[in-house]
Formats: C-alpha cells, sequence, structure tokens
C-alpha cells in the first residue's frame, strides 16, 4: 500500500498559472524538452559515426522529469544531476555546443575533455559534476544544504539518484541526517524502473521508493514524471518547503528507461509492451498535445520553434567539431579546482 502522496495531473492553464508560469515560461519548457531530445539524439549520430570515446548514456524518456525539476528551482539553489538528467544542463542555461564538445572530449567541453560524456556540469551554473550516481552524489547534495543552513543562506540542494541506487547505504546515511537536521534538500529519485537489467520488484519490497519517506521523517511524492507540470508543480512546492524551513522532501518520477542502460546495451530485457506502452506517454508528445489544448500552440508557432531548435543544433554541432581536443601536454592541469574556479556565487 502507498505511503507516499501520489500526485494528480495537472489540468487547467489557471492551475499552472497559480503554479508560477505564465505561457512565455510554457512555450521556453517545451523548447528546453525539444533541445535536451535533440541533443541527445545528435549524441547518438556522433558515437555510430565513432566520435564519441567510450559509452553513450542518454536520459529518452526523462526529458519532462529533468527540465521540471530544474524550471522550478531557484537562481541560487544548486543540485547534482546525473546521466539521465540533461534536460537539468539545458534549463539551468549550459549551451549545447559545450554539451557536444563534451561527448566529442574536447577542449571545450565542461571537463575539457578530461572525463566521460556524463560526467559534467557548470559549476558557475550551480551545477556539480556526478563522479557516480550510485549515489555518491547524495552525499554531497545533503553537503551543500548543511552549508545553507549553517551560513544561514535562502537556498536549496537538489540531490538526483536514480531507484535502483536508492538501494545503497549513501541513500540511508543522506536521508537519515538530512530528514534529523531538517535541511533544506529535495531528493530526486529518477525512478526510470530499471537499474541496468534489474526491475523495480528486485530492487525494493515497497510499492513507491518515496513510501520510505516518511521513517527518515519527511514528506514523499509520486509523481508521473512523463507529466512536466506536474513534476514542475511538485517540484515547486517541496523547493520552496525546503527554502522556507520546512525540510527535505523525497520527490519520485516516474518514467521509462526509453533506451538501454546505455548504447552498448539493447535492453533485451525489458519486455516489448512496456516501451509501447509508455510510448503511449511520452513527455514531449504529451506536452506539445496539452499547449495545443490549453494554451492555442499554433501550428506556426509549434513549426517555428522546431525550427529554432534544428538551427541551434546544427550550429552546436558544427561549433564543437570546431573544438580542438586537449592537448595531452596539459593533462594534469584543471583536474584539481582553483580558488578562482571556486569564486562563484554558489561557493562564497
Ligand atoms: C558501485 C557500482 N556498482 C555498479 C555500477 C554499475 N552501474 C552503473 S549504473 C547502474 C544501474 C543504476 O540504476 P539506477 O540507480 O536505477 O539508475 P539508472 O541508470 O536506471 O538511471 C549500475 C549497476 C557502478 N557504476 N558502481
Ligand atoms: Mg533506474
Amino acid at each position: 500500500m502507498a505511503i507516499a502522496r501520489e500526485a494528480e495531473p495537472v489540468g487547467s492553464l489557471r492551475e499552472v498559472k497559480q503554479a508560477g508560469l505564465d505561457r512565455e515560461d510554457l512555450l521556453g519548457v517545451y523548447r528546453n524538452m525539444l533541445i535536451t531530445r535533440g541533443v541527445e539524439e545528435r549524441g547518438h549520430i556522433l558515437y555510430r559515426q565513432g566520435k564519441i570515446p567510450g559509452s553513450f548514456y542518454t536520459g529518452r524518456g526523462n526529458e519532462a522529469a529533468s527540465v521540471g525539476v530544474a524550471t522550478a528551482m531557484g537562481p541560487d539553489d544548486v543540485g547534482t544531476p546525473l546521466h539521465r538528467d540533461m534536460g537539468v544542463h539545458i534549463t539551468r542555461g549550459v549551451e549545447p555546443w559545450k554539451i557536444f564538445a563534451q561527448y566529442m572530449g574536447r577542449a571545450d567541453g565542461p571537463t575539457r575533455g578530461r572525463d566521460g560524456n556524463v560526467h559534467m556540469a557548470d559549476a558557475q551554473l550551480g551545477l556539480i559534476a556526478m563522479v557516480s550516481h550510485l549515489p555518491a552524489m547524495l552525499p554531497v547534495a545533503v553537503g551543500c544544504a548543511l552549508a545553507f543552513r549553517i551560513r544561514e543562506e535562502p537556498r536549496v540542494a537538489i540531490g538526483w539518484f536514480g531507484e535502483g541506487a536508492s538501494a545503497r547505504g549513501d541513500t540511508h546515511e543522506s536521508m537519515t541526517l538530512a530528514g534529523t537536521r531538517k535541511l533544506p534538500i529535495v531528493f530526486v529519485c529518477d525512478n526510470n524502473q530499471w537499474a541496468y537489467s534489474t526491475p523495480t520488484h528486485l530492487e525494493y519490497a515497497t510499492e513507491h521508493v518515496a513510501d520510505r519517506a516518511q521513517a527518515y521523517g519527511f514528506e514523499g511524492v509520486v509523481v508521473d514524471g512523463t507529466d512536466v507540470l506536474a513534476v514542475y508543480r511538485e517540484a515547486k512546492r517541496a523547493i520552496e518547503k525546503a527554502r522556507s524551513g520546512g525540510g527535505p522532501t523525497l520527490l519520485e518520477c516516474l518514467t521509462l528507461r526509453m533506451e538501454g542502460h546505455a548504447v552498448h546495451d539493447d535492453a533485451f530485457y525489458v519486455p516489448k509492451v512496456m516501451f509501447e506502452r509508455w510510448a503511449e506517454s511520452d513527455p514531449i508528445e504529451r506536452f506539445r498535445g496539452w499547449l495545443r489544448e490549453n494554451a492555442n500552440l499554433s501550428d506556426d508557432e509549434e513549426e517555428q520553434i522546431a525550427e529554432e531548435v534544428k538551427h541551434l543544433l546544427n550550429e552546436a554541432l558544427r561549433r564543437a567539431e570546431a573544438s580542438p581536443l586537449p592537448d595531452p601536454h596539459d593533462l594534469t592541469e584543471g583536474v584539481y579546482a582553483s580558488p578562482e574556479d571556486l569564486d562563484t556565487p554558489h561557493h562564497r
């Protein structure tokens, strides 16, 4: 039996306005979702062209969850997005050409060609790069929240983790500390129903991952991760609750991982019918339909946005391809952050 609150879908445009988004914001959200998917689709092409060293990870199916949460973050908030959360980088303002440069190991990628394709983040935008997602970044996010508390800053940390990673000890330790200290943090579980080839019934015995929140002393919420507006509304509530001293929330976004664990995995173990069912709930199609019905998105507007995104990504690819590979002589530079690197509004 579910313990966590199961969030309702968002209905009307009025309800969305109450949650703080106007029509322009909504079109921006749609655009960010298209860019997110477009970046990863082009990433596949680069991979097939042999231009991406190592494997290649995407978050197809997670665009609404990642963009929805990031849209609800404040400018000074921080987060630790994972390999399924490209939408967070895009929404916080990372330029797509830098992501393509990262994919190809080029000098202009956020890690300057020093780490794998999803191990990246721009600290200037309040994002902290993942070292692993199992779930090594949750203690880091909790540390940020503790620092905000000690410094009495009205800021919130967002810590992402997968449902498989929730079985590991660092999740328990992070939630225990955050709960006991009522820290300003939101734990976001990207529940895509698979941990590599392990299905959820072998990962946890509760109905929802968010059911555990109550035992840590805070609220658990499950939301349909393909519904960007519902994700946004619940993330906004949780973030503002944390900011005003109400403590953590565990927000679980339920989706299906629509591709293999990474490009080397064809996901043969996922029942076909599962893919078919979740394809009917594609986050971008769903939001497009909602915009047409509720916000008068016209054919012209839709076409214009699609064209803009296409142009942006084509230009981004061109610019990334022109970026050089890193100079082997610089290999040891930039491995450790300098005091200047950490002189951001987020580290002061
Ligand atoms: C300690 C450790 N064990 C195993 C792995 C290999 N591994 C990487 S991701 C992953 C599955 C994670 O599943 P989940 O937390 O649900 O995240 P998802 O990939 O589904 O988003 C595994 C087993 C690892 N990186 N580190
Ligand atoms: Mg998973």
